[in-house]
């Protein structure tokens, strides 16, 4: 891997900030240079620092799990669409690492304030809000912030803090430890799927205020500005940018209509009768705000007033999930729930998912609950309770595998590892599935959107073409986004050149970085976060790997796709050429020729135990 042969590391601030909140200790960590060259930032940091330091088999929810928020070399830039953060630990709902990618100031105000990552372990005796300024950090009581939502309390820490101030905080659901609460900022972006709300809960940390003074230091300023200039430019000259403006991700609902892949009622078909009260063309015609995040400039956050009048942002995963996949078809309601769960901050996806399990559960006859598909006010009631974890809603909060666990019915249990799928039916896309299945969070889509290339390239077949897209798609996605950490979507919405980066990077960091070499990077990443998972696992097995057994056993009863399914040995045999592709045994975990070739000795040392022969 190339670099300008010198040893000065431009881009990065070199430093970590830890903070013990047993202790009420902080210490400025300023970390090898080779950790910058290796993994790049974000994602690659967060996996680098928790196969160090993380302590095995440590409680999620307990103080030794590590709270961790990290940018990148390419957070903060002049654009395109860089304010943008890690949130990551290991995950309460599933066990294994998890991480999200969440908008907000908090991103530029670290780069400004010269912090690369924050750590928070330990455990708070009372609530604290932790402020960082430039070199300094302390912590103040929250306990008036305690318990309010995650509006109200962002309120309170602006007025407090002032409007500049990057902020990261938790709502109530977070506090009470709901396996899928998100970290919220700014109001209406939420990151962390697999439950990073609840380990800053855990730490009784209600939020995270950053405030900056500087800039990072660049290896040619000049350049940074003139490539991101030109990629800005080609972005709103790009044919798709006029629509997307319109619609942004809720254009999704018609497609995903059309293609046969929107869930409805738990996942049970592929179409919902009522899609178009939920589409993107009926947004339109509601629509009465768009908002983004810093440093933007395709905003994405269409606003509605929802069935209470209130205003609310919505994304294409929320309405499906919060909508179709509980029968719900007017996008007012739907925008209710989204609400609640933005205040609240619970992750839609899984919320959706838990929610889509219950009504079909209590249909069944397996679980008392009182709400029905499409009954909105009892399922708002319902969220309250999720929350609140009050009733039935205690079993609720615990997330899908853990619920049909209880109910002694998993095979409609929407998850891979325990992470609830984002709303995207594989039963006629298995390339899609195997995105799922080898994720490196569980069931998301952010690092691989397959299903959209998948539906025009011989969506049914199980061939290594589509092994190969992927893992091409979790390069880009997966490794380059969430290491440098920047938004994806100039590339995937407006067919923005990935070289563009390449020279952003370079420009940026000095390092003479081709598109290989960070995809290097990105194969390290995800063979280091695979190793957490193996760690914390004890080994592992195919079968971990496995999406939900209703896609092989429930064949789809309306549309144009009935009676499609996942066919399982064609879909293991894919599978297995996956673990292959990436130079992993077959029964998925990395080789120690594989890791050590990444330059990961000692995950490779580890895998000695567990790998099994070709
Ligand atoms: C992301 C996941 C998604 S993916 C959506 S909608 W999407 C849901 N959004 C939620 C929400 O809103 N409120 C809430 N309470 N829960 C939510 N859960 C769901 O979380 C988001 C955009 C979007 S909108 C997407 S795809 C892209 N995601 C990116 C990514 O992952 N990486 C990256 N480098 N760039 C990305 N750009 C886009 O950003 P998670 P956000 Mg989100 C309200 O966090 O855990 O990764 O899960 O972050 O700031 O809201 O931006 O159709």
């Amino acid at each position: 891997m190339g670099s300008q042969g010198s040893s000065n590391l431009f881009g990065w601030s070199k430093r970590v900030l830890w903070v013990d909140l047993s202790r009420g200790e902080f210490r400025e960590w300023r970390y090898p240079g080779e950790m910058a060259r290796m993994f790049i930032g974000g994602r690659g940091f967060a996996a680098k620092i928790l196969w160090d330091f993380l302590e095995p088999g440590a409680d999620p929810l307990g103080p030794r799990n590590l709270f961790i928020a990290a940018v990148g070399p390419l957070t903060g830039l002049p654009g395109p669409n860089t304010g943008k953060l890690v949130v990551a630990a290991k995950s309460p709902l599933t066990g294994g690492y998890g991480d999200g990618n969440i908008g907000s100031w908090a991103a530029v105000q670290m780069r400004a304030a010269g912090w690369d990552a924050i750590v928070v372990e330990g455990v708070s005796e009372k609530p604290v809000v932790l402020v960082v300024e430039d070199d300094r950090a302390w912590l103040e009581p929250a306990e008036d912030l305690w318990g309010l939502d995650a509006f109200r309390a962002y309120d309170r820490l602006v007025e407090r803090y002032g409007r500049d101030a990057g902020i990261l905080l938790i709502g109530p659901a977070g506090e009470n430890l709901v396996r899928y609460a998100t970290v919220v900022s700014m109001k209406g972006r939420a990151g962390g799927r697999p439950g990073i709300g609840a380990v800053m809960g855990s730490k009784r940390l209600k939020a995270i205020v950053v405030r900056g003074s500087g800039k990072p230091e660049l290896f040619d300023p000049d350049a940074v500005m003139k490539y991101a200039v030109e990629a800005i430019r080609e972005i709103k000259t790009s044919p798709n940018y006029g629509f997307w403006m319109r619609q942004g991700t809720m254009f999704t609902i018609e497609w995903a209509q059309e293609a046969s892949v929107l869930p409805a009622y738990n996942f049970r078909e592929a179409v919902f009768e009522g899609y178009e009260g939920i589409s993107g063309s009926y947004m339109e015609r509601i629509e009465v705000d768009l908002r983004s995040c810093p440093l933007c400039v395709m905003a994405c956050g269409h606003v509605i007033d929802d069935s209470e009048g209130r205003r609310v942002e919505l994304d294409y995963e929320n309405v499906a999930m919060l909508g179709s996949n509980l029968g719900i078809s007017r996008l007012e309601e739907v925008g209710l729930l989204n609400r609640l769960a933005d205040v609240y901050g619970l992750d839609t996806i899984s919320l959706g998912g838990t929610l889509g399990y219950a009504l079909e559960a209590a249909e069944r006859g397996k679980l008392e609950l009182d709400a029905g598909w499409g009954e909105t006010k009892k399922i708002a009631r319902l969220i309250e309770d999720i929350t609140f974890r009050r009733g039935v809603g205690d079993l609720l909060a615990e997330g899908v595998a853990r619920l049909s666990q209880r109910v002694g019915e998993t095979w409609y249990a929407m998850h891979v590892k325990g992470l609830e799928v984002s709303a995207y039916d594989c039963r006629a896309a298995p390339g899609m599935a195997l995105a799922y299945a080898t994720s490196p969070i569980g069931a998301h889509h952010k690092d691989a959107w397959m299903i959209g290339w998948e539906v025009q390239h011989g969506r049914t077949e199980y061939n290594r073409e589509k092994v190969r897209k992927l893992i091409w798609m979790q390069r880009f996605r997966g490794g380059l986004f969430e290491t440098a950490v920047a938004c994806r979507f100039p590339v995937v919405e407006t067919g923005l050149g990935l070289e563009h980066y390449v020279r952003l990077f370079q420009a940026a960091t000095g390092l003479s970085y081709s598109l290989d070499d960070i995809f290097t990077v990105a194969d390290r990443v995800y063979a280091l976060i695979r190793m957490i998972w193996v760690r914390e696992h004890g080994g592992w097995s195919i079968e971990k790997d496995m999406p939900p057994e209703r896609w092989f056993r429930d064949p789809l009863t309306k549309g144009p796709l009935k009676g499609a399914k996942l066919d399982r040995d064609r879909f293991i045999d894919m599978l297995r050429m996956y673990y292959e592709e990436r130079g992993w045994a077959p029964n998925g975990v990395p080789r120690p020729d594989t890791l050590r070739s990444l330059g990961l000795d000692g995950a490779a040392e580890l895998a000695e135990k567990y790998t099994i022969p070709r």
